[in-house]
């Protein structure tokens, strides 16, 4: 499912958006050893600038010339704290354009070899992923966060830095899992949900939902 270069030939990546979390993807992917060539996309980051050792291209308006130029991967770096959809929408262009997204994932993080991780997808240093979890396309897994066994994660949803979430859990497409909350076991979050930092989650949630706190069967604190 990884869909990694391969050691026999130059692996280029394009890393779209140089900002903070952009900086967390260089590290792991650095540490991966795999990518001799990193450069950056940003509409507000001043071309030729140098982010973490990385060369900051031009806008996105760059990218077909530099997929003509060998760059084959590609892997969205604008990381969020709502609703994934820029990031979704910046995927769709660019896989338009003929890139492979990579996973990046940072030898620190401790993953199931019966867990599927779909294209795009960032885990962060320390990250636990346990047996039977399936994570989708373009979803960010941050530092430290552990996804116990027979989870299921949607497509473009953030867990964000030390989260839990415990067996069984389902979080759908587009959420944001904000930092340090805790998921009970078999619960499911329905797709654009955004939990606030700190949360206690457990009871489902319906989609489309902001909620924060003790997230219990009456809905809110
Ligand atoms: O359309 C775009 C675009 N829109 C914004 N194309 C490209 N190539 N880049 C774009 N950007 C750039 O994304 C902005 O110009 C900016 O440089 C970058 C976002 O950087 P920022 O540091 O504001 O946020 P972040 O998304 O890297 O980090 C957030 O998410 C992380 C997961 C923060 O909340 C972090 O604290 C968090 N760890």
């Amino acid at each position: 499912m990884e869909n990694n270069p391969e050691d026999e030939h130059l692996s280029m990546l394009v890393l779209i958006g140089g900002g903070g979390h952009c900086k967390s993807v260089i590290d792991a992917a650095k540490r991966m050893n795999c990518f001799d060539e990193i450069v950056i996309t940003d509409p507000n980051i001043k071309q030729g600038t140098r982010v973490l050792g990385c060369t900051v291209a031009g806008t996105d308006d760059c990218l077909e010339e530099l997929h003509r130029q060998g760059f084959e991967y590609a892997f969205v770096t604008i990381g969020s704290v709502k609703i994934n959809l820029l990031r979704e929408k910046i995927a769709d262009k660019v896989a338009a354009l003929g890139y492979t997204f990579p996973v990046i994932r940072d030898p620190s993080a401790i993953v199931s070899g019966s867990a599927i991780i779909g294209d795009g997808t960032f885990i962060g240093k320390n990250v636990v992923i346990n047996a039977e979890t399936k994570i989708g396309r373009h979803c960010i897994i941050n530092t430290g966060a552990i996804i116990e066994h027979e989870c299921s994660i949607g497509d473009f949803t953030h867990i964000s830095v030390g989260t839990i979430l415990c067996g069984e859990v389902t979080v759908k497409d587009n959420c944001m899992i904000g930092a340090g909350t805790t998921v009970i076991q078999r619960i499911n979050i329905n797709k654009n949900v955004v939990v606030g930092a700190n949360s206690a989650v457990l009871a489902d949630v319906e989609e489309n939902m902001k909620c924060y706190g003790i997230v219990n069967n009456r809905g809110g604190v």
